[in-house]
């Protein structure tokens, strides 16, 4: 990729200083942005889009990042902002600047009605420890997996990676892993018996997909791999669906990356391709003060925004 200084892999995104310190620049001098409904308003992508055009080299660095996300590239990167979150903080300058690199990507917005465009997770010692905030493994999975049109990407934004050093970010090409489970387990994830999760308070994330095929049968740009470990403790899902679902869970791991995102680093995972989980967090979260403790922000993006309204 031109005009990064990518670290081992072209899909982990070290910015040169003079870009950062361009950034850092206009993430001070950025405006508030609005909403459109769930999605970022078009006027607010477009006065992003004028002040990061001023950045030498910008367009072509918003192209090499869309490239790798998208279906055709590796489908997911992490870009690391650390020394901008270190110059800005983590308040509204720093968001408003993530904002608009993510909105060169695709459109921004937030399907769950009762959040703000950035959702926390953060760490609760009392939450279930497999769920999104609690401390313990949350398995491979795609969000919103109960949804006939999930977000296209999903983005995590790290403000603070558990202080005791674990929690890694886990991820898995669910396409390879199809590809590696028998002709008849693969036919039987087309079949539309599989239930997570429930529905309520969403919005432009299509239709509540109950039960729902793991394979939609649809190309990989628009369909999607619809996964979650969770669904296989579902009441009333029969042995021969479950045994291939557990097939695909087997070898999902079996092609498990995983790497810790450290603080201002924002990792962007096409959903039509991966699924993504986190590994436990270290023992001894109860020794660790609330306000130290691992802390996340999410988003999520849509490749095609709505029409202008
Ligand atoms: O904690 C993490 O790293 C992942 C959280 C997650 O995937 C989710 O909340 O959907
Ligand atoms: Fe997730």
């Amino acid at each position: 990729m031109p005009e990064i200084n990518s670290a081992d892999r072209n899909n982990f995104v070290d910015l040169p200083g003079e870009l950062e310190e361009a950034l850092t620049r206009i993430g001070k001098a950025l405006p508030e942005w609005s909403m459109d409904g769930t999605f970022l308003a078009g006027s607010t992508i477009e006065r992003y889009r004028a002040e990061l055009a001023s950045v030498p080299h910008f367009a072509k660095i918003a192209e090499s990042l869309r490239a790798e996300v998208s279906t055709a590239g590796t489908g997911y990167a992490v870009v690391r902002l650390g020394n901008i979150a270190q110059a800005l903080g983590f308040g509204e300058e720093f968001l408003r600047l993530a904002t608009a690199l993510l909105a060169e990507v695709a459109t921004p917005f937030q399907p769950f009605l009762r959040w703000p465009l950035w959702k926390e997770i953060g760490t609760n010692l009392a939450a279930d420890p497999g769920m999104s905030t609690g401390i313990g493994y949350n398995a491979f999975h795609i969000d919103l997996v109960n949804a006939t049109l999930p977000p296209d990407y999903s983005v995590l934004l790290c403000v603070r990676p558990d202080p005791l050093g674990a929690g890694e970010s886990i991820l898995s090409d669910a396409r390879a892993a199809v590809a590696r489970v028998s002709p008849q387990s693969r036919a039987l994830l087309g079949e539309a018996v599989h239930r997570y999760g429930s529905f309520f308070e969403l919005s432009d994330v299509g239709e509540e997909f109950t039960p729902f095929p793991v394979l939609d049968g649809a190309p990989e740009g628009s369909g999607f791999v619809r996964f979650t470990a969770k669904m296989l403790n579902a009441a009333g899902l029969d042995e021969e669906h479950a045994a291939a679902a557990r097939e695909l869970a087997k070898q999902l791991v079996a092609g498990q990356e995983s790497f810790i995102l450290q603080r201002g680093d924002f990792l962007i995972v096409n959903q039509h391709r991966w699924v993504h989980g986190r590994e436990p967090l270290a023992a001894g979260q109860h020794d660790v003060a609330e306000a130290d403790r691992r802390l996340l922000l999410q988003l999520f993006l849509r490749e095609s925004a709505p029409a202008a309204s």
